[in-house]
């Protein structure tokens, strides 16, 4: 690849956008892109990830619970090394950027690092996390946590929609989870962690710039909660005593939608719903739903997930049905670190884009390697904020802009400490 005269690459973009629409046809059928954690597209994606940080002049493996990390050594060997990753997974018909954005470009960073022979005191590993979405299990954040040392193995009993434990799928899969334990990398051989991602969102779009610095990830409290009435005859039951299941559920649906729009930053979602026994003649005995409740502040994440918990009791009692919550998944926000949020500012106004600093409201990796490094991200704008969708889509312009940012940002990558 040529660097020209204004500090540009050729095909950067393009590049960038082709091995994305490489990534994307390993996807399970349907709209969009579906990869989810342990399956045949998984493994087939990682091979190509491999493939290509190989190419990159990196070292290439995958870990013990799927992830794929990539090394790019220092001028010395056992150097600590900067972590730059995203994840491999995708949500059900998700798009073709949200996570392999943030593993594509610096991969082809890199490639372009080790074409003109530039190395640094300290390595680079990419690393393409294998599940942060948390599709298959219900679990997020598996990769990374595994790498920051909190992967609950408790996990490994949970099972997918078949009925398959996490353990016995990963084996299939081709990995050991017995390995996963000896993930956890000590913070010592750790410089930071910096992820490029989509933003997901309008404000990049809306304020027509390309490029963001994160500030912060906010948190999130997903919980699955299942409401147990009478099933019975559609025709023959009247109106006034039934003990319906999903009419509870569809008020109580109501409800967080009402409290969750109550403060600035709050968000709730109830995503999937299933009603049984399901059939058009008979009152719903059971519903089950999700709820995923989100704030930039803790502290109003947890009065709402109370409130909202307690306002679905009184409608649960007064319609005369039973509740049950569980809570499967909750992370508190994260702050990025100011050092790095500066490192990344400097390299956007380096290569000429104005700076922005805004917050995540999707949650990342970032929120699980927090425990064990400082964490930077840098967005990308994305069409119309939309994400979690097939119509996601970015610009071959931007992608570069991207690119020549984290370029930048290597190349002028300032540890906190000596090393
Ligand atoms: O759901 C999220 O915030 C992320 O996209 N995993
Ligand atoms: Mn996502
Ligand atoms: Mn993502």
């Amino acid at each position: 690849m040529l660097e020209t005269a204004s500090g540009l690459y050729a095909n950067l973009g393009p590049d960038i956008m082709r091995r994305l629409d490489a990534l994307a046809l390993f996807s399970e059928d349907g709209d969009g892109v579906t990869r989810r954690f342990a399956t045949r597209e998984h493994r087939q994606a990682a091979e190509m990830i491999q493939s290509w940080m190989r190419d990159a002049g990196m070292t290439a493996h995958m870990d013990a619970v799927g992830n794929v990390i990539g090394r790019y050594e220092a001028t010395t060997i056992n150097a600590p090394a900067l972590l730059i990753g995203s994840h491999q997974d995708t949500v059900r018909e998700g798009g073709k950027y949200d996570g392999a954005m943030g593993i594509v470009t610096p991969i082809t960073c890199i490639g372009i690092l080790n074409n003109a022979g530039e190395r640094f005191p300290f390595a680079i590993e990419v690393i393409a996390f294998c599940d942060e979405e948390g599709v298959r299990f219900n679990s997020t954040l598996l990769g990374s946590r595994a790498i920051a040392g909190s992967f609950d193995k408790a996990v490994l009993t949970t099972t997918d929609s078949d009925g398959k434990p996490m353990a016995e799928a990963l084996r299939k899969f081709g990995v050991d989870p017995d390995g996963i334990a000896s993930l956890a990398r000590p913070a010592a051989g750790i410089l930071g962690f910096v992820e490029l991602h989509i933003e997901q969102g309008p404000v990049l779009e809306e304020e027509n710039l390309a490029l963001g610095v994160v500030t912060a990830i906010a948190g999130g409290t997903r919980m699955s909660a299942k409401i147990t009435g009478f099933a019975g005859h559609a025709g023959t039951v009247p109106m006034a005593r039934r003990n319906d299941a999903l009419t509870a559920a569809a008020e109580a649906i109501l409800a967080i939608e009402r409290y969750c729009s109550s403060a600035p930053g709050l968000v709730g979602t109830v995503g999937r719903i299933s009603a049984a026994p399901g059939a058009v003649n008979v009152i719903p005995g059971e519903a089950v739903f999700t709820i995923d409740i989100r704030a930039g502040d803790d502290a109003v994440r947890r009065q709402a997930v109370a409130a909202v918990r307690a306002e679905i009791e009184t409608i649960c009692a007064r319609r005369g049905v039973r509740l049950a919550v569980d809570v499967f998944h909750e992370s508190d926000g994260c702050q990025c670190a100011p050092w790095l949020m500066d490192q990344l500012e400097a390299a956007v106004i380096a290569i000429g884009q104005p700076p922005k600093r805004l917050m995540s409201g999707a949650g990342h990796d970032g929120m699980a390697m927090a425990r064990v490094t400082d964490v930077g991200m840098l967005f990308v704008r994305c069409k119309g904020g939309i994400s979690h969708h097939p119509a996601e889509s970015i610009t071959a312009g931007d992608a570069a802009l991207s690119a020549q940012t984290l370029l930048q940002f290597i190349r002028k990558f300032e540890p906190k400490n000596e090393i």
